[in-house]
């Protein structure tokens, strides 16, 4: 048993070695035409176990057709998900956005700045390169792995409350013990909410994190003291209130940024289809860090 452990913190240090080393040399973590600058800083890396309860649960929280991890081998490996080995495991990333670029956006009341919106596109593409990186060391040392948002039954739909997919990697980052939502719906991870965040699954045994929130909105001021409200205050959509965030009115507002002359007026050079906005993710107490009120009241428990 302790054997197999060992060999578990072993395979994880040398995942995480891999993944700081490739956000370090990739040439796509660069911010175009700003070569200097790296889009993400060094990543949390975190562990899920597959088959945690919690992956069944996002079928009544998120929609039936999420798929749990064994599912997504499944699919992929063509196999009964049952007939899988029995210890699943998932790798979750959280990729921090750099400060330069937080701060560009902290200016901006209506739409990002350009390197916010250069992260959500480039930053995006480079996410999927790790997607697919991770995905190949796993596979050339023999094991099964999949990044199930790079597969063609990966899906967008939506419903009532708008758009949802069936693997949402914020739900995988909670899973991992990364942190909790927050009132905007981002994900406020160690180093806050301005990052984006990815996964991929895998047969090879993982020790797993530990998951200390024991709510699913224990990161966020609103939950914490009914204080705070800042992102709701920042958005420009009037999407965040009291009661959440409604993702129509954001993905609507997002959609109108994306061809808008206005930007190129405004002297943005945005030459992407997605402008991302972002503004609820920055000039936040929850934008680089959790909020240092709810980390003061939780060294003093
Ligand atoms: C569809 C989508 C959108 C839609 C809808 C957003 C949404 N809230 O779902 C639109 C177009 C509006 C959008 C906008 C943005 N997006 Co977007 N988007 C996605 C996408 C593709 C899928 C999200 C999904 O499936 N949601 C499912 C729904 C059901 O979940 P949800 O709202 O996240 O979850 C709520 C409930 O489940 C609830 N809940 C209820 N009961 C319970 C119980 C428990 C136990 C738990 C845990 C939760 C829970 O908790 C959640 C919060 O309220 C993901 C990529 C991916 N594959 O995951 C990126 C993603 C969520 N987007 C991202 C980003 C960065 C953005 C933008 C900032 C745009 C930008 N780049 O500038 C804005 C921010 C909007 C916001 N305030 O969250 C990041 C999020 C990073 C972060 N820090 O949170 C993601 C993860 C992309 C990535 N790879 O990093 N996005
Ligand atoms: S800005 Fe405040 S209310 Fe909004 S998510 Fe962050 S901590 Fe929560
Ligand atoms: S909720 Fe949507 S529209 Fe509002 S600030 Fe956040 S990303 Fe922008």
């Amino acid at each position: 048993m302790i054997e197999e452990q060992l060999l578990q913190e072993e395979s994880s240090r040398g995942i995480i070695r891999k993944i700081n080393e490739f956000i370090r040399s990739s040439p796509l973590n660069r911010m175009p035409r700003n070569e200097d600058l790296r889009m993400f800083s060094k990543p949390l890396i975190k562990f899920a176990d597959g088959d945690d309860p919690f992956f069944n649960e996002l079928k009544s929280i998120i929609s039936h057709e999420h798929l749990t991890p064994r599912e997504t081998l499944g699919l992929t490996y063509q196999k009964n998900p049952d007939e899988l080995p029995d210890k699943i495991s998932i790798i979750n990333w959280i990729l921090p956005i750099i400060e330069t670029t937080r701060r560009s956006n902290r200016k901006e009341t209506a739409g990002p700045s350009r390197f916010w919106s250069h992260t959500r596109w480039f930053g995006e593409k480079f996410n999927n390169a790790l997607r697919e990186y991770v995905t190949d060391i796993l596979t050339e040392m023999g094991y099964m792995a999949v990044a199930p948002a790079l597969q063609p039954y990966f899906k967008m739909n939506s419903n009532e409350k708008g758009l949802y997919t069936n693997w949402s990697e914020r739900h995988i980052a909670f899973a991992a013990g990364q942190g909790t939502f927050g009132l905007s719906d981002g994900f406020i991870s160690a180093k806050g909410i301005a990052h984006r965040c990815g996964s991929v699954v895998t047969d090879m045994p993982l020790p797993v994190s530990p998951r200390t929130a024991k709510g699913p909105y224990d990161n966020c001021l609103f939950s914490f003291d009914g204080s705070c409200k800042i992102c709701a205050a920042r958005c420009p959509a009037g999407a965040i209130t009291a009661k959440g965030h409604d993702k129509k009115k954001c993905s609507d507002y997002l959609h109108s940024l994306g061809y808008s002359p206005r930007e190129f007026e405004k002297g943005y050079d945005l030459d992407t289809s997605i402008a991302g906005c972002g503004l609820c993710q920055t000039k936040t107490p929850c934008e680089y860090r959790i909020p240092l009120k709810i980390q003061r009241s939780r060294k003093e428990k």
